[in-house]
Protein backbone atom coordinates (compact mmCIF):
# COMPACT_ATOMS: atom_id res chain seq x y z
CA UNK A 1 0.00 0.00 0.00
CA UNK A 2 1.26 3.33 -0.84
CA UNK A 3 1.51 5.79 1.88
CA UNK A 4 0.07 8.94 0.56
CA UNK A 5 -3.48 9.13 1.43
CA UNK A 6 -4.62 7.09 4.07
CA UNK A 7 -6.09 4.25 1.95
CA UNK A 8 -4.44 2.89 -1.31
CA UNK A 9 -4.14 4.84 -4.22
CA UNK A 10 -3.02 2.59 -7.03
CA UNK A 11 -3.27 -0.87 -7.32
CA UNK A 12 -1.25 -0.80 -10.67
CA UNK A 13 1.03 2.39 -10.68
CA UNK A 14 4.12 1.54 -9.03
CA UNK A 15 4.80 4.37 -6.18
CA UNK A 16 7.73 4.48 -3.73
CA UNK A 17 7.54 6.61 -0.62
CA UNK A 18 10.64 8.86 -0.17
CA UNK A 19 10.33 9.99 2.83
CA UNK A 20 13.22 9.40 5.20
CA UNK A 21 16.60 10.59 6.48
CA UNK A 22 18.05 13.14 3.02
CA UNK A 23 21.33 14.98 3.25
CA UNK A 24 20.77 18.66 4.16
CA UNK A 25 23.08 21.83 3.91
CA UNK A 26 22.00 25.24 4.35
CA UNK A 27 23.08 27.43 1.59
CA UNK A 28 23.45 31.64 0.67
CA UNK A 29 22.01 31.21 -2.55
CA UNK A 30 20.30 29.18 -5.30
CA UNK A 31 23.25 27.11 -6.33
CA UNK A 32 23.49 23.52 -5.17
CA UNK A 33 26.41 22.64 -2.30
CA UNK A 34 28.91 20.47 -3.56
CA UNK A 35 28.94 18.80 -0.45
CA UNK A 36 26.29 18.09 2.04
CA UNK A 37 27.54 18.38 5.88
CA UNK A 38 24.44 17.78 7.57
CA UNK A 39 21.62 15.37 7.57
CA UNK A 40 17.57 15.87 8.16
CA UNK A 41 14.55 13.70 8.50
CA UNK A 42 11.87 14.50 5.29
CA UNK A 43 8.82 15.30 6.22
CA UNK A 44 10.06 18.18 8.96
CA UNK A 45 10.56 21.40 9.97
CA UNK A 46 14.46 22.17 10.19
CA UNK A 47 13.39 24.70 13.29
CA UNK A 48 12.60 21.79 15.38
CA UNK A 49 16.08 20.44 14.65
CA UNK A 50 19.42 21.81 16.39
CA UNK A 51 21.07 23.91 15.35
CA UNK A 52 18.61 25.44 13.09
CA UNK A 53 15.91 26.65 15.67
CA UNK A 54 15.49 30.14 14.30
CA UNK A 55 17.41 29.91 10.72
CA UNK A 56 15.32 31.48 8.08
CA UNK A 57 16.74 30.83 4.77
CA UNK A 58 17.36 28.45 2.13
CA UNK A 59 18.82 24.98 2.59
CA UNK A 60 19.60 21.72 0.35
CA UNK A 61 18.24 18.57 0.76
CA UNK A 62 19.74 15.30 -1.20
CA UNK A 63 18.72 11.61 -1.63
CA UNK A 64 19.24 9.19 -4.09
CA UNK A 65 16.34 7.60 -6.15
CA UNK A 66 16.25 4.18 -8.44
CA UNK A 67 14.56 3.89 -11.29
CA UNK A 68 13.90 -0.08 -12.04
CA UNK A 69 13.20 0.43 -15.63
CA UNK A 70 13.71 3.69 -18.02
CA UNK A 71 10.25 5.62 -18.21
CA UNK A 72 8.04 8.58 -16.86
CA UNK A 73 9.31 9.61 -13.26
CA UNK A 74 6.90 11.64 -12.00
CA UNK A 75 7.38 13.22 -8.36
CA UNK A 76 5.05 14.21 -6.09
CA UNK A 77 5.66 17.08 -3.37
CA UNK A 78 3.22 17.24 -0.71
CA UNK A 79 4.62 20.69 0.78
CA UNK A 80 7.80 22.49 0.71
CA UNK A 81 7.69 26.01 2.85
CA UNK A 82 7.84 28.09 1.32
CA UNK A 83 9.31 27.88 -1.90
CA UNK A 84 11.04 24.92 -3.53
CA UNK A 85 13.48 24.75 -6.32
CA UNK A 86 13.76 20.62 -7.31
CA UNK A 87 16.91 19.44 -9.33
CA UNK A 88 17.00 15.81 -10.70
CA UNK A 89 20.87 14.87 -11.63
CA UNK A 90 21.96 18.01 -10.90
CA UNK A 91 19.56 19.79 -13.70
CA UNK A 92 16.54 22.04 -12.47
CA UNK A 93 13.54 20.32 -13.13
CA UNK A 94 10.98 22.74 -11.51
CA UNK A 95 9.53 24.94 -8.98
CA UNK A 96 6.95 26.03 -6.54
CA UNK A 97 5.85 28.51 -4.41
CA UNK A 98 3.45 27.96 -0.99
CA UNK A 99 3.87 25.34 1.50
CA UNK A 100 0.52 24.35 1.93
CA UNK A 101 -0.58 22.62 -1.41
CA UNK A 102 1.00 19.76 -3.16
CA UNK A 103 2.70 19.73 -6.58
CA UNK A 104 3.89 17.31 -9.22
CA UNK A 105 6.57 16.85 -11.99
CA UNK A 106 7.09 14.58 -15.08
CA UNK A 107 10.44 14.12 -16.52
CA UNK A 108 10.14 12.02 -19.29
CA UNK A 109 12.25 8.94 -20.26
CA UNK A 110 14.83 8.98 -17.38
CA UNK A 111 17.48 5.80 -17.84
CA UNK A 112 17.42 2.85 -15.26
CA UNK A 113 19.48 3.22 -12.73
CA UNK A 114 20.48 5.48 -9.57
CA UNK A 115 19.76 9.17 -9.60
CA UNK A 116 20.30 12.24 -7.75
CA UNK A 117 17.48 14.00 -6.26
CA UNK A 118 17.75 17.56 -5.02
CA UNK A 119 15.39 20.29 -3.70
CA UNK A 120 16.12 23.83 -2.14
CA UNK A 121 13.78 24.80 0.08
CA UNK A 122 13.51 29.13 1.21
CA UNK A 123 10.90 30.29 3.52
CA UNK A 124 13.10 33.91 3.85
CA UNK A 125 10.67 37.00 3.74
CA UNK A 126 10.78 38.93 0.59
CA UNK A 127 8.91 40.76 -2.39
CA UNK A 128 8.56 37.68 -4.22
CA UNK A 129 6.38 36.09 -1.16
CA UNK A 130 3.03 37.98 -0.69
CA UNK A 131 1.20 35.23 1.06
CA UNK A 132 4.08 33.77 3.46
CA UNK A 133 4.73 36.89 5.16
CA UNK A 134 5.38 37.16 8.95
CA UNK A 135 2.34 36.32 10.30
CA UNK A 136 0.10 35.29 13.84
CA UNK A 137 1.46 32.12 12.84
CA UNK A 138 4.67 30.88 12.22
CA UNK A 139 6.40 30.09 8.11
CA UNK A 140 8.77 27.35 8.85
CA UNK A 141 11.41 26.04 6.78
CA UNK A 142 11.88 22.86 5.27
CA UNK A 143 9.93 19.74 3.34
CA UNK A 144 7.60 19.79 5.48
CA UNK A 145 5.12 17.01 3.63
CA UNK A 146 6.00 13.80 2.47
CA UNK A 147 7.01 12.96 -0.88
CA UNK A 148 6.74 9.86 -3.83
CA UNK A 149 8.07 8.75 -6.90
CA UNK A 150 6.14 7.27 -9.59
CA UNK A 151 6.75 5.44 -12.86
CA UNK A 152 4.09 6.35 -15.18
CA UNK A 153 3.32 5.36 -18.68
CA UNK A 154 2.81 7.98 -21.73
CA UNK A 155 -0.67 8.31 -21.07
CA UNK A 156 -1.45 8.81 -17.40
CA UNK A 157 -4.49 10.00 -14.70
CA UNK A 158 -3.83 13.06 -13.45
CA UNK A 159 -6.94 13.28 -11.16
CA UNK A 160 -10.42 12.58 -10.78
CA UNK A 161 -13.21 15.12 -9.76
CA UNK A 162 -15.83 13.12 -8.72
CA UNK A 163 -19.03 14.82 -8.42
CA UNK A 164 -22.24 13.07 -6.63
CA UNK A 165 -25.57 14.74 -6.30
CA UNK A 166 -29.19 13.07 -5.39
CA UNK A 167 -32.15 13.25 -7.73
CA UNK A 168 -36.19 11.61 -8.08
CA UNK A 169 -34.67 9.13 -4.93
CA UNK A 170 -31.22 8.40 -6.44
CA UNK A 171 -27.67 9.28 -6.25
CA UNK A 172 -25.58 10.16 -9.42
CA UNK A 173 -22.08 11.10 -9.98
CA UNK A 174 -20.10 12.63 -12.84
CA UNK A 175 -16.38 11.37 -12.35
CA UNK A 176 -14.27 13.35 -14.46
CA UNK A 177 -11.08 12.07 -15.04
CA UNK A 178 -8.12 13.71 -16.28
CA UNK A 179 -5.90 11.91 -18.55
CA UNK A 180 -2.31 13.41 -19.63
CA UNK A 181 -0.63 11.88 -22.55
CA UNK A 182 2.81 12.75 -22.84
CA UNK A 183 3.62 11.18 -26.05
CA UNK A 184 4.73 12.83 -29.51
CA UNK A 185 1.48 10.53 -30.86
CA UNK A 186 -2.83 10.93 -30.53
CA UNK A 187 -3.13 7.54 -28.67
CA UNK A 188 -6.81 5.94 -28.67
CA UNK A 189 -7.09 4.56 -24.73
CA UNK A 190 -10.06 3.35 -22.81
CA UNK A 191 -10.80 4.84 -19.50
CA UNK A 192 -12.68 2.40 -17.10
CA UNK A 193 -14.17 4.01 -13.80
CA UNK A 194 -16.15 1.65 -11.26
CA UNK A 195 -17.70 3.01 -7.62
CA UNK A 196 -20.07 0.80 -5.46
CA UNK A 197 -20.59 -2.62 -8.12
CA UNK A 198 -21.50 0.62 -10.60
CA UNK A 199 -18.92 0.57 -13.82
CA UNK A 200 -18.62 2.88 -16.68
CA UNK A 201 -15.87 3.07 -19.36
CA UNK A 202 -15.77 5.55 -22.81
CA UNK A 203 -12.73 5.11 -25.23
CA UNK A 204 -11.05 8.60 -26.43
CA UNK A 205 -8.45 9.58 -28.71
CA UNK A 206 -5.88 12.17 -26.99
CA UNK A 207 -3.67 14.26 -28.98
CA UNK A 208 0.06 14.34 -28.31
CA UNK A 209 1.13 16.06 -25.34
CA UNK A 210 -2.03 17.34 -24.38
CA UNK A 211 -4.35 16.44 -21.10
CA UNK A 212 -7.82 15.85 -21.82
CA UNK A 213 -10.75 15.24 -19.35
CA UNK A 214 -13.11 12.08 -19.64
CA UNK A 215 -16.48 12.17 -17.94
CA UNK A 216 -18.58 9.18 -16.91
CA UNK A 217 -21.62 8.91 -15.76
CA UNK A 218 -23.41 6.87 -12.98
CA UNK A 219 -26.69 6.32 -11.75
CA UNK A 220 -26.19 4.10 -8.25
CA UNK A 221 -28.57 2.00 -6.51
CA UNK A 222 -27.82 1.51 -2.78
CA UNK A 223 -25.57 4.03 -1.58
CA UNK A 224 -25.44 5.08 1.89
CA UNK A 225 -25.32 8.61 1.89
CA UNK A 226 -21.87 10.64 4.22
CA UNK A 227 -23.03 12.05 7.19
CA UNK A 228 -21.35 13.63 10.39
CA UNK A 229 -23.57 10.57 11.95
CA UNK A 230 -22.76 7.96 9.26
CA UNK A 231 -19.26 8.68 7.56
CA UNK A 232 -19.90 6.19 5.03
CA UNK A 233 -17.02 6.50 2.41
CA UNK A 234 -16.55 4.58 -0.79
CA UNK A 235 -13.62 3.75 -3.22
CA UNK A 236 -13.87 5.48 -7.18
CA UNK A 237 -11.13 3.38 -9.23
CA UNK A 238 -9.93 4.95 -12.90
CA UNK A 239 -8.59 2.38 -14.72
CA UNK A 240 -6.51 3.50 -18.27
CA UNK A 241 -6.21 0.53 -20.52
CA UNK A 242 -4.42 0.78 -24.48
CA UNK A 243 -4.43 -2.16 -27.05
CA UNK A 244 -1.53 -3.07 -24.92
CA UNK A 245 -3.62 -4.12 -21.87
CA UNK A 246 -3.88 -2.20 -18.82
CA UNK A 247 -1.47 0.75 -18.31
CA UNK A 248 -2.45 2.66 -15.41
CA UNK A 249 -4.97 3.40 -12.35
CA UNK A 250 -5.74 5.93 -9.54
CA UNK A 251 -7.93 5.43 -6.60
CA UNK A 252 -10.05 8.38 -5.01
CA UNK A 253 -12.02 7.89 -2.07
CA UNK A 254 -15.37 9.41 -2.45
CA UNK A 255 -18.68 10.57 0.12
CA UNK A 256 -22.32 11.27 -0.82
CA UNK A 257 -23.37 14.29 0.29
CA UNK A 258 -25.22 17.50 -1.02
CA UNK A 259 -25.03 20.71 0.99
CA UNK A 260 -27.17 23.47 0.45
CA UNK A 261 -28.04 27.07 2.15
CA UNK A 262 -31.97 27.23 2.58
CA UNK A 263 -33.69 29.13 4.86
CA UNK A 264 -30.72 30.80 6.49
CA UNK A 265 -30.02 27.07 7.30
CA UNK A 266 -27.04 24.64 6.45
CA UNK A 267 -28.49 22.03 4.99
CA UNK A 268 -26.77 18.53 4.60
CA UNK A 269 -28.73 15.96 2.69
CA UNK A 270 -31.61 18.24 3.65
CA UNK A 271 -31.01 17.71 7.40
CA UNK A 272 -30.06 21.05 9.27
CA UNK A 273 -27.04 21.07 11.10
CA UNK A 274 -25.57 23.56 13.08
CA UNK A 275 -21.86 23.15 13.25
CA UNK A 276 -19.89 23.24 16.55
CA UNK A 277 -16.35 24.23 14.98
CA UNK A 278 -12.89 25.12 16.00
CA UNK A 279 -9.89 26.35 13.90
CA UNK A 280 -6.84 24.34 13.79
CA UNK A 281 -2.91 25.95 12.43
CA UNK A 282 -1.06 22.82 11.35
CA UNK A 283 2.00 23.87 14.24
CA UNK A 284 2.61 21.63 17.28
CA UNK A 285 5.35 21.90 20.07
CA UNK A 286 7.83 19.16 18.86
CA UNK A 287 6.91 18.68 14.72
CA UNK A 288 6.32 22.26 13.84
CA UNK A 289 3.47 22.60 10.80
CA UNK A 290 5.28 18.78 9.69
CA UNK A 291 2.29 16.98 11.84
CA UNK A 292 3.42 12.89 11.65
CA UNK A 293 -0.57 10.99 11.26
CA UNK A 294 -0.37 9.72 14.95
CA UNK A 295 -0.68 13.55 15.96
CA UNK A 296 -3.49 14.03 13.48
CA UNK A 297 -5.08 11.46 14.70
CA UNK A 298 -4.88 12.29 18.49
CA UNK A 299 -5.95 15.79 17.28
CA UNK A 300 -8.78 14.81 15.33
CA UNK A 301 -9.95 12.42 18.50
CA UNK A 302 -9.08 15.36 21.20
CA UNK A 303 -11.92 17.89 18.54
CA UNK A 304 -14.19 14.87 18.68
CA UNK A 305 -14.24 14.32 22.34
CA UNK A 306 -14.79 18.22 22.82
CA UNK A 307 -17.91 17.14 21.10
CA UNK A 308 -16.90 19.72 17.97
CA UNK A 309 -18.41 18.32 15.03
CA UNK A 310 -16.67 21.16 12.96
CA UNK A 311 -12.72 22.39 12.00
CA UNK A 312 -11.53 25.56 9.73
CA UNK A 313 -8.29 25.31 8.18
CA UNK A 314 -7.32 28.58 9.34
CA UNK A 315 -5.41 30.44 7.36
CA UNK A 316 -4.53 27.72 4.37
CA UNK A 317 -4.77 24.42 2.91
CA UNK A 318 -4.33 21.45 4.93
CA UNK A 319 -2.59 18.28 4.74
CA UNK A 320 -4.54 15.67 2.68
CA UNK A 321 -3.95 12.89 5.29
CA UNK A 322 -5.99 15.33 7.30
CA UNK A 323 -8.79 15.65 5.72
CA UNK A 324 -8.97 12.19 5.11
CA UNK A 325 -9.28 11.81 8.60
CA UNK A 326 -12.04 14.25 8.81
CA UNK A 327 -13.53 12.80 5.89
CA UNK A 328 -13.54 8.98 8.23
CA UNK A 329 -14.71 10.99 10.93
CA UNK A 330 -17.57 12.85 9.63
CA UNK A 331 -16.06 16.47 10.64
CA UNK A 332 -17.43 19.09 8.55
CA UNK A 333 -14.28 21.37 7.08
CA UNK A 334 -14.14 24.92 6.02
CA UNK A 335 -10.81 24.63 4.10
CA UNK A 336 -9.35 28.23 3.59
CA UNK A 337 -7.03 28.75 0.76
CA UNK A 338 -3.95 30.87 2.25
CA UNK A 339 -4.05 34.09 3.20
CA UNK A 340 -4.54 36.31 6.31
CA UNK A 341 -4.95 39.47 7.20
CA UNK A 342 -4.52 41.41 3.06
CA UNK A 343 -4.92 45.05 3.16
CA UNK A 344 -4.54 47.05 0.11
CA UNK A 345 -1.32 47.35 -0.06
CA UNK A 346 -0.65 43.78 -0.19
CA UNK A 347 -3.88 43.19 -2.16
CA UNK A 348 -2.90 45.42 -4.82
CA UNK A 349 0.89 44.07 -5.52
CA UNK A 350 1.61 42.94 -8.47
CA UNK A 351 2.45 39.10 -7.38
CA UNK A 352 -0.74 38.63 -4.83
CA UNK A 353 -3.74 37.74 -7.27
CA UNK A 354 -1.51 35.61 -9.19
CA UNK A 355 -0.22 33.83 -6.24
CA UNK A 356 -3.48 33.92 -3.83
CA UNK A 357 -5.38 32.22 -7.23
CA UNK A 358 -2.39 29.54 -7.58
CA UNK A 359 -3.16 28.44 -4.42
CA UNK A 360 -7.01 28.36 -4.53
CA UNK A 361 -6.88 26.20 -7.96
CA UNK A 362 -4.20 23.68 -6.30
CA UNK A 363 -6.65 23.45 -3.12
CA UNK A 364 -9.99 23.04 -5.39
CA UNK A 365 -7.96 20.20 -7.46
CA UNK A 366 -6.61 18.51 -5.03
CA UNK A 367 -8.88 18.50 -2.63
CA UNK A 368 -11.96 18.62 -4.56
CA UNK A 369 -13.33 14.33 -3.19
CA UNK A 370 -13.12 15.65 0.11
CA UNK A 371 -16.68 15.00 1.21
CA UNK A 372 -16.16 16.32 4.33
CA UNK A 373 -15.52 19.83 3.01
CA UNK A 374 -18.64 21.37 2.73
CA UNK A 375 -17.26 25.01 2.26
CA UNK A 376 -14.75 27.02 0.82
CA UNK A 377 -12.79 29.82 2.31
CA UNK A 378 -10.69 32.65 1.31
CA UNK A 379 -9.53 36.26 2.49
CA UNK A 380 -9.62 35.93 6.23
CA UNK A 381 -10.46 39.68 7.36
CA UNK A 382 -8.90 41.12 4.46
CA UNK A 383 -9.71 44.64 3.13
CA UNK A 384 -13.21 43.65 2.05
CA UNK A 385 -14.21 47.68 3.14
CA UNK A 386 -12.04 48.94 0.26
CA UNK A 387 -13.08 49.06 -3.66
CA UNK A 388 -9.46 47.58 -4.30
CA UNK A 389 -9.62 44.67 -1.97
CA UNK A 390 -13.27 43.75 -3.09
CA UNK A 391 -12.08 43.74 -6.68
CA UNK A 392 -10.03 40.87 -5.68
CA UNK A 393 -12.77 39.21 -3.32
CA UNK A 394 -14.34 39.21 -6.63
CA UNK A 395 -11.87 37.16 -8.43
CA UNK A 396 -11.52 34.82 -5.90
CA UNK A 397 -15.72 34.00 -5.35
CA UNK A 398 -15.70 33.53 -9.14
CA UNK A 399 -13.37 30.26 -8.87
CA UNK A 400 -15.01 29.32 -5.56
CA UNK A 401 -18.45 29.55 -7.21
CA UNK A 402 -17.42 26.93 -9.81
CA UNK A 403 -18.26 24.01 -7.50
CA UNK A 404 -21.52 24.10 -7.18
CA UNK A 405 -21.47 21.32 -4.45
CA UNK A 406 -19.95 23.36 -1.87
CA UNK A 407 -20.99 26.35 0.11
CA UNK A 408 -18.33 29.51 0.35
CA UNK A 409 -17.62 32.13 2.51
CA UNK A 410 -14.57 34.48 3.65
CA UNK A 411 -14.67 35.77 7.55
CA UNK A 412 -15.03 39.18 8.22
CA UNK A 413 -13.90 41.54 10.92
CA UNK A 414 -14.94 44.94 8.74
CA UNK A 415 -18.38 44.95 9.85
CA UNK A 416 -17.74 47.89 12.32
CA UNK A 417 -18.24 51.50 11.86
CA UNK A 418 -15.67 52.56 13.85
CA UNK A 419 -13.25 50.59 11.47
CA UNK A 420 -13.83 53.34 8.58
CA UNK A 421 -16.00 52.01 5.42
CA UNK A 422 -17.16 48.80 5.94
CA UNK A 423 -17.87 45.30 4.17
CA UNK A 424 -18.83 45.15 0.89
CA UNK A 425 -18.31 41.92 -0.32
CA UNK A 426 -21.21 40.15 1.57
CA UNK A 427 -23.16 39.44 -1.09
CA UNK A 428 -20.40 37.51 -2.82
CA UNK A 429 -20.58 34.64 -0.20
CA UNK A 430 -23.20 32.01 0.25
CA UNK A 431 -22.56 31.97 3.57
CA UNK A 432 -21.88 35.19 5.67
CA UNK A 433 -18.90 34.52 8.56
CA UNK A 434 -17.26 37.12 10.59
CA UNK A 435 -14.77 37.09 13.54
CA UNK A 436 -15.49 38.47 16.75
CA UNK A 437 -13.47 38.86 20.14
CA UNK A 438 -16.10 39.89 22.76
CA UNK A 439 -14.77 40.18 26.09
CA UNK A 440 -11.01 39.94 25.30
CA UNK A 441 -10.03 43.18 22.95
CA UNK A 442 -12.62 45.25 23.11
CA UNK A 443 -15.67 45.64 25.47
CA UNK A 444 -18.21 44.82 23.06
CA UNK A 445 -20.91 42.42 23.97
CA UNK A 446 -21.33 39.18 21.80
CA UNK A 447 -25.14 41.16 21.36
CA UNK A 448 -23.77 44.10 20.59
CA UNK A 449 -21.12 42.63 17.92
CA UNK A 450 -23.66 40.52 16.20
CA UNK A 451 -26.19 43.92 16.01
CA UNK A 452 -23.63 45.22 13.44
CA UNK A 453 -23.14 41.82 11.09
CA UNK A 454 -26.95 41.94 11.09
CA UNK A 455 -26.85 46.17 10.11
CA UNK A 456 -24.38 45.37 7.48
CA UNK A 457 -26.32 42.37 6.33
CA UNK A 458 -29.41 44.39 5.68
CA UNK A 459 -27.56 47.37 4.55
CA UNK A 460 -26.24 45.39 1.58
CA UNK A 461 -29.06 43.41 0.89
CA UNK A 462 -27.71 39.88 2.74
CA UNK A 463 -30.44 39.41 5.34
CA UNK A 464 -31.75 36.10 5.69
CA UNK A 465 -28.08 34.39 4.84
CA UNK A 466 -26.93 32.18 7.72
CA UNK A 467 -24.32 33.79 9.68
CA UNK A 468 -21.39 32.03 10.94
CA UNK A 469 -18.83 33.29 13.89
CA UNK A 470 -15.83 32.15 12.46
CA UNK A 471 -13.87 33.24 15.19
CA UNK A 472 -14.10 34.06 19.12
CA UNK A 473 -12.15 33.62 22.08
CA UNK A 474 -9.32 34.43 24.14
CA UNK A 475 -5.82 34.01 25.51
CA UNK A 476 -4.87 31.91 28.54
CA UNK A 477 -1.22 30.70 29.26
CA UNK A 478 -0.93 27.09 30.14
CA UNK A 479 -0.87 26.45 33.90
CA UNK A 480 -1.21 30.28 34.73
CA UNK A 481 -3.66 30.22 37.44
CA UNK A 482 -5.24 33.37 39.47
CA UNK A 483 -7.88 33.44 41.73
CA UNK A 484 -8.66 36.79 40.59
CA UNK A 485 -9.13 35.56 37.19
CA UNK A 486 -7.27 38.15 35.46
CA UNK A 487 -7.04 38.01 31.00
CA UNK A 488 -4.10 35.44 30.71
CA UNK A 489 -5.05 33.18 33.03
CA UNK A 490 -6.85 29.77 32.45
CA UNK A 491 -9.88 30.80 34.28
CA UNK A 492 -10.41 34.14 32.23
CA UNK A 493 -10.20 31.97 28.85
CA UNK A 494 -12.80 29.52 30.50
CA UNK A 495 -14.68 31.65 31.79
CA UNK A 496 -14.69 33.80 28.53
CA UNK A 497 -15.91 30.42 26.28
CA UNK A 498 -18.43 29.61 28.52
CA UNK A 499 -20.07 32.88 28.43
CA UNK A 500 -19.34 33.58 24.78
CA UNK A 501 -20.78 30.04 23.99
CA UNK A 502 -23.71 30.78 25.68
CA UNK A 503 -24.67 33.51 24.28
CA UNK A 504 -23.88 32.95 20.80
CA UNK A 505 -26.09 29.39 20.80
CA UNK A 506 -28.95 31.57 21.93
CA UNK A 507 -28.70 33.69 18.68
CA UNK A 508 -31.65 32.38 16.21
CA UNK A 509 -30.14 33.14 13.00
CA UNK A 510 -26.30 31.59 13.74
CA UNK A 511 -25.59 28.15 12.78
CA UNK A 512 -22.28 27.45 13.47
CA UNK A 513 -19.47 28.59 15.65
CA UNK A 514 -15.43 28.11 15.20
CA UNK A 515 -13.59 29.21 18.20
CA UNK A 516 -9.95 30.06 18.05
CA UNK A 517 -8.27 28.45 18.50
CA UNK A 518 -7.49 24.60 18.65
CA UNK A 519 -3.82 25.13 19.85
CA UNK A 520 -1.27 27.59 21.00
CA UNK A 521 0.46 28.39 17.82
CA UNK A 522 4.22 30.08 17.54
CA UNK A 523 4.31 33.07 15.55
CA UNK A 524 6.39 34.84 13.70
CA UNK A 525 9.19 37.43 15.64
CA UNK A 526 9.73 39.80 12.51
CA UNK A 527 7.51 42.17 10.76
CA UNK A 528 6.20 45.34 11.36
CA UNK A 529 3.29 44.07 13.63
CA UNK A 530 5.30 43.42 16.51
CA UNK A 531 3.43 40.07 17.01
CA UNK A 532 5.37 39.13 20.24
CA UNK A 533 4.79 42.05 21.43
CA UNK A 534 1.20 41.13 22.08
CA UNK A 535 1.76 37.64 22.18
CA UNK A 536 3.54 36.52 25.36
CA UNK A 537 5.79 33.65 25.27
CA UNK A 538 5.41 34.57 21.41
CA UNK A 539 2.76 32.20 21.00
CA UNK A 540 -0.81 32.89 20.05
CA UNK A 541 -2.03 31.20 23.26
CA UNK A 542 -5.71 31.48 22.60
CA UNK A 543 -5.69 27.32 21.76
CA UNK A 544 -7.87 25.45 24.46
CA UNK A 545 -5.13 23.20 24.15
CA UNK A 546 -1.49 24.31 24.37
CA UNK A 547 0.98 23.83 21.63
CA UNK A 548 1.82 20.11 22.96
CA UNK A 549 -1.85 19.24 23.54
CA UNK A 550 -2.01 19.43 27.09
CA UNK A 551 -5.91 21.00 28.07
CA UNK A 552 -6.75 24.03 29.65
CA UNK A 553 -9.49 24.84 31.66
CA UNK A 554 -10.72 26.59 28.44
CA UNK A 555 -10.96 22.96 26.77
CA UNK A 556 -13.54 21.45 29.63
CA UNK A 557 -15.21 24.80 29.82
CA UNK A 558 -15.70 24.55 25.96
CA UNK A 559 -16.87 21.22 26.01
CA UNK A 560 -19.61 21.55 28.67
CA UNK A 561 -20.55 24.57 26.49
CA UNK A 562 -20.74 22.43 23.79
CA UNK A 563 -22.76 19.75 25.00
CA UNK A 564 -25.53 22.43 25.77
CA UNK A 565 -26.57 22.14 21.77
CA UNK A 566 -27.49 19.25 20.73
CA UNK A 567 -28.40 19.49 17.30
C1 LIG B 1 -7.83 37.29 13.80
C2 LIG B 1 -7.18 36.33 12.81
C3 LIG B 1 -6.47 35.18 13.47
C4 LIG B 1 -5.81 35.57 14.77
C5 LIG B 1 -6.83 36.18 15.71
C6 LIG B 1 -6.26 36.64 17.05
O1 LIG B 1 -9.15 37.30 13.84
O2 LIG B 1 -8.07 35.86 11.85
O3 LIG B 1 -5.52 34.68 12.57
O4 LIG B 1 -4.79 36.47 14.52
O5 LIG B 1 -7.39 37.31 15.10
O6 LIG B 1 -5.76 35.81 17.78
O7 LIG B 1 -6.30 37.84 17.33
Amino acid sequence: MSTERVFSTHKIRKQVDLDGIWEFQTIEDYILPRDYHDSISVPSCWEMVMPYCRYRGLAAYRTDICMEETGNLRLIFKGISHTGMIYLDGNYIGRHYNAYTPFSLVVPSVDKGMHQLEVIADNRWSEESRLHIPNDYYTYGGITRSVYQELVPDCFIERIEFEPWFADGSWFAQARVIVKNLSGNTEQVRLEGSCAGRKESAEILIQAEVEKTVNLEFRFEEISAWSHENPALYLFQAVLVTKEGVKDDLIERVGFRMVEQHNGRILINGQPVYLKGINRHEDHGSFGCAIPLSQMDADIKLIENLGANAIRTCHYPNDEKFLDLCDEHGIFVWEESHDRGGDVPRLTHPLFLEQSMKVMHEMLENHYNHPAIIIWGCLNEAASNEEEGALVYQKHFALLATDKSRLNTFASNKYMEDMGKSDLCLGMESLCSFNMYPYWYGDDSVEENLEKMRRRMRETGNAGKPIIISEYGGGGIYNFHDVMRVKWSEEYQADLLTRATKEIFAQDDVVGVFVWQFCDVRISQEGPRRWPMTRPLSRNNKGVVDEYRRPKMAYYALKEAFSERRD
